[in-house]
């Protein structure tokens, strides 16, 4: 699904990451105040998530964050991958100066904020959005990388990239890319959209487009009357070879 991977389960549950700056995670309600990990109990109130899996409590402690991620680790039965348990500060605060730097109008984080120019204004004004959290955690990530002026850009993007989502989820699509100047990598001569099918047309699934069943979304798709096939988009007569038609 574009730059998503989706993972659904038989219970319900629907994984989504770009693995990069999102993860989208969908419990039924049934999970509700039920659930346990880095993301928390589900239970709406995110002062109380910050346990570890032995349910200490290490809000304000010193390298919380690596604690509690430690805490959580699960380990690869096969051994192949070994994970650190390091132990570091927690992730300063940035400082006020670039702080105000990076909220102002069109610059890295300027589009998390209300303005009349900016395209997620309507979005933002919505009242199941946190508008002053994507603001704080677009600020929060490009900070990080505080030096680095392209990773600082690829943060800000990504934020923005999990806001847009939020809007669509909200039923909201907004074209926004360009204004932010955040381009969308397609590959193999597939073409950006801002809402389309997520499910690719290929020889062996032609008809993927109207058997999806997942809404459109921001994704690459081929141009019409080529299917994706070996990595880029062909002539759907590539599907038929010596008179074979793939299956
Ligand atoms: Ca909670």
């Amino acid at each position: 699904n574009g730059n998503f991977m989706r993972i659904e389960t038989d219970f319900g549950l629907v994984v989504e990451n770009d693995g990069q700056w999102t993860a989208v995670i969908k419990v039924p309600t049934d999970f509700e105040n039920a659930t346990e990990g880095l993301c928390g109990n589900n239970d709406g109130d995110a002062e109380n998530d910050m346990l570890t899996k032995e349910g200490n409590d290490v809000t304000g402690m010193n390298g919380s964050q690596s604690v509690l991620a430690n805490s959580w680790q699960v380990h690869d039965p096969d051994g192949q991958y070994i994970c650190q348990k390091e132990v570091v500060d927690d992730i300063a605060d940035c400082d006020t100066e670039l702080k105000t730097e990076l909220s102002k109008d069109n610059h890295l984080c300027g589009l998390s904020l209300i303005t009349n120019t900016n395209p997620f204004k309507t979005c933002l004004a919505h009242p199941q959005m946190n508008a002053q959290a994507f603001a704080d955690n677009c600020i929060f990530d490009v900070c990080v990388w505080r030096g680095n002026e392209k990773v600082m850009k690829e943060a800000a993007c990504g934020t923005l990239s999990a806001l847009a989502l939020q809007c669509k989820n909200l039923g909201l699509t907004i074209d926004w890319r360009d204004m932010a100047d955040c381009p969308y990598n397609c590959s193999g001569g597939q073409v950006y959209t801002v809402s389309g099918s997520p499910c690719t047309v290929t020889c062996k699934n032609p008809d993927a487009v109207t058997e999806c069943g997942l809404p459109n979304a921001e994704t690459c798709v081929c141009p019409t009357g080529t299917v994706f096939h070996n990595g880029v988009c062909q002539n759907k007569s590539v599907c038929e070879i010596q008179g074979e038609v793939f299956v």
